[in-house]
Formats: structure tokens, C-alpha cells, sequence
């Protein structure tokens, strides 16, 4: 390389190392490869050369072209990385801290507030809790034949098509693994786990690639399960009815058991509730409401799990979190659950002390 092309080189490599930020890069760039730049100029003036060096001195200016933009580009990725970092490390936050309801200097100066799912999810906890029920939880990422095979899901059901299941690439105990669809394989290992009786809620995140205004790709469900000798209808009729008359508060609400049609469940039942379509108002009017889903355990469910079932009976039920949250609050629309707005929370959080059948706003 000819020495002004060398000189050109150090002191481009020099000023591209001095380069702090991407503004210094972008005039660094401008400076030599820019319409009026240093190496703009040599290339423009290679007409000048003369013919016995015009090549070599082309080859060679373009050589220095490739090198400079590379370096250039280089810098320029640093640079990105660094900002990125320094962007990080700045807006870091715990996010494991607990709110503070009491410090008017939390973050945005506002207090913090219980989620109405997190709510909704304590009160579950309170109610089925007081009727003896223990809270199961366990990983979002399941095995399919704890998601399926062995709540008699059979392999050519519509739930387990790919466009309704995130299937995920690897295995979980030698199956395919899978976001969990319904809470359900909670209830299966527990089953697996442990003799009956069990008297069992599984509350938590469950997963469906399905997206529009009245479904989210991640959502909440409760699932219950009683496991005892004698077990009947009868029982579940009862539970479930003391249950939905506690959450909503009120205590003669008209609930109504309509047979229904579930692979994990034999009979099945979907549960009404009496409500007033026209204003929303639940426990009045004479209109039904669809609230959630429920039967006796299937037998093949129980031999799944290594329970004789001429010697134990069970029922079962879920429901949707979001859909019962919505109802209780008359919330119109599923979106603002996910979408952290302060403004929305401010109006339906509860107050982090608040005993669990209060429901102001913080
Ligand atoms: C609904 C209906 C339901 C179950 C879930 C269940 C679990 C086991 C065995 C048998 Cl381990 N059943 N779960 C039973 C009936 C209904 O959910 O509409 N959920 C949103």
C-alpha cells in the first residue's frame, strides 16, 4: 500500500477507536466515505492516475474501501452492545420486591395493589381451603401424556391439534413436552403421587395458541379434585354450589347442573348460575350464565393413575380465573388483565392488607 493510503488507514483506524458514541462513528464514516470524503476524493481522482498505474492503485483503493467499511461496522456493533448494556444495567429493576402500599415515593410515586387474578386466586384458596381442599401447584411445561393420555384425551382429539397446544421441542419423562393446556396434570401427578383420599385445587397459568378479544395465548385456570371412598354426585352438587355462593356473595344464588359431555368425566356437568343478561346483575332475573365444568371422575382416568375404580370414586371441576374475575367485577374485556395498565389497575387492585372478602380498589 502506498504510503497515503497507509497514513489514510492509521488515522481512520485511530479515529474509529476514539469514536464514543454512534453519532462520532456516523461523522468518522462521513468523514471518508462520504460524498465529499478523504477516500471518495482518491477514488474520484483515479482518473488522474496514469494508465500503467491506474490499476494497481484501483485495486488498492478498493481494498482499503472493504477494510475501513468493515471496521467501521465492527466499531458500529460495539458501540450497539455497549449501549445496550449500559441501558440494561440502568433500568434494572427487583422485581421480586414487594409492593408498597404505605410509600407515595414507589415507583410512578403510586402505590402497589394486589392483581385482581392474584385476588381472585386467594379467594379460591380461602373458600375451597375452608372445605378442606389443599392448593397443588407444579412446572407451566408438562409431559403430553400428563396434559392428555391419561385424562382419556385420545390422540385424534381437536384439543391436541398443533394449532391448539404449544407443543415445545424436547421430551418431559420420555413424552413430548408441552405448555400445559389445563391445569389438570397437576391432579394427575398428585394422584400418581400420593394415596387418597385427596382433596386437591390446581391454580395457575395455562397455555392455547388461540389470540382474539376473548382469548389470551396465557391464562388462568382452577382446577379441583376430590378423591374419596363413597364420593358421589351428590357431594359435588353440594361443594360446588357453596362454592360459587361464596365467591360471588351471594348467598342464595339459583345454581343450575346440566348434563354435559367431558373425556376425563363420567357423567359430566356444566354449571349455570342465575343472572339478568339484560344488566349483568348476577342472582337475579331469569337468564343462566355458563360458569364452569365438572363430573365424576372417569374410571380409566383413576386406572391411569393406578386407582381401582371399584374401590374409589372422585369428582373434579375447572373453571376459567379470568372468566369468573370478570364476572364478579363486571369487567367487559379480557385484554386489560395482561396489559399492566396503572390506570386500570389503580381502579380494580385490592389493597395488599385487605381481608379477602373486601374488594375496593387501593
Ligand atoms: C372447564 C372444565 C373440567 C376437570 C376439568 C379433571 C381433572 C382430572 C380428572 C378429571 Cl385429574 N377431571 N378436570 C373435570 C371437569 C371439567 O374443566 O370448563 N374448564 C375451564
Amino acid at each position: 500500500m502506498s504510503d497515503d493510503l497507509a497514513a489514510l488507514a492509521a488515522r481512520t483506524e485511530a479515529d474509529l477507536a476514539a469514536a464514543a458514541d454512534l453519532r462520532a462513528l456516523d461523522a468518522v464514516r462521513v468523514a471518508v466515505l462520504g460524498k465529499s470524503g478523504a477516500l471518495t476524493a482518491l477514488l474520484k481522482g483515479l482518473g488522474a492516475v496514469p494508465a500503467e498505474e491506474r490499476k494497481a492503485r484501483g485495486a488498492a483503493l478498493n481494498a482499503l474501501k472493504a477494510r475501513l467499511e468493515a471496521a467501521i461496522e465492527a466499531r458500529r456493533e460495539a458501540l450497539e452492545a455497549a449501549a445496550l448494556q449500559a441501558r440494561l444495567a440502568a433500568e434494572r429493576q427487583d422485581m421480586t420486591l414487594p409492593p408498597r402500599p404505605f410509600a407515595p415515593g414507589g415507583p410512578g410515586g403510586r402505590a402497589g395493589g394486589i392483581h385482581p387474578i392474584s385476588r381472585t386466586m386467594e379467594e379460591l384458596t380461602a373458600i375451597f381451603g375452608a372445605m378442606g381442599f389443599r392448593v397443588v401447584e407444579g412446572p407451566d411445561v408438562e409431559s403430553d401424556w400428563h396434559n392428555f393420555a391419561a385424562l382419556n384425551i385420545p390422540d385424534h382429539h381437536p384439543a391436541r391439534q398443533d394449532q391448539d397446544t404449544f407443543y415445545l421441542p424436547g421430551e418431559i419423562e420420555g413424552h413430548r413436552a408441552v405448555l400445559r393446556t389445563q391445569t389438570s396434570p397437576l391432579q394427575i401427578r398428585t394422584m400418581l403421587a400420593e394415596p387418597p383420599p385427596i382433596r386437591i385445587i390446581a391454580p395457575g397459568r395455562t397455555y392455547r395458541a388461540d389470540h382474539d378479544a376473548t382469548h389470551s395465548p396465557m391464562f388462568h385456570q382452577v382446577e379441583g379434585l376430590v378423591i374419596e371412598q363413597g364420593v358421589t354426585l351428590g357431594h359435588l352438587k353440594g361443594c360446588l354450589t357453596d362454592f360459587l355462593r361464596a365467591f360471588f356473595g351471594i348467598a342464595d344464588l339459583p345454581v343450575r347442573f346440566r348434563s354435559s359431555y367431558f373425556p376425563f368425566t363420567e357423567p359430566s356437568m356444566e354449571v349455570d348460575i342465575g343472572w339478568n343478561r339484560r344488566t349483568g346483575e348476577l342472582g337475579a332475573g331469569s337468564d343462566w350464565l355458563e360458569i364452569l365444568g365438572s363430573g365424576m371422575v372417569h374410571p380409566r382416568v383413576l386406572a391411569n393413575c393406578g386407582l381401582d375404580p371399584r374401590q374409589w370414586q372422585g369428582f373434579a371441576f375447572g373453571m376459567g380465573i379470568e372468566r369468573i374475575t370478570m364476572l364478579k367485577h363486571g369487567m367487559a374485556d379480557l385484554r386489560p388483565f395482561f396489559e399492566g395498565d396503572l390506570r386500570w389497575l389503580a381502579h380494580y387492585a385490592a389493597h395488599p392488607l385487605a381481608p379477602a372478602s373486601l374488594h375496593e380498589g387501593v
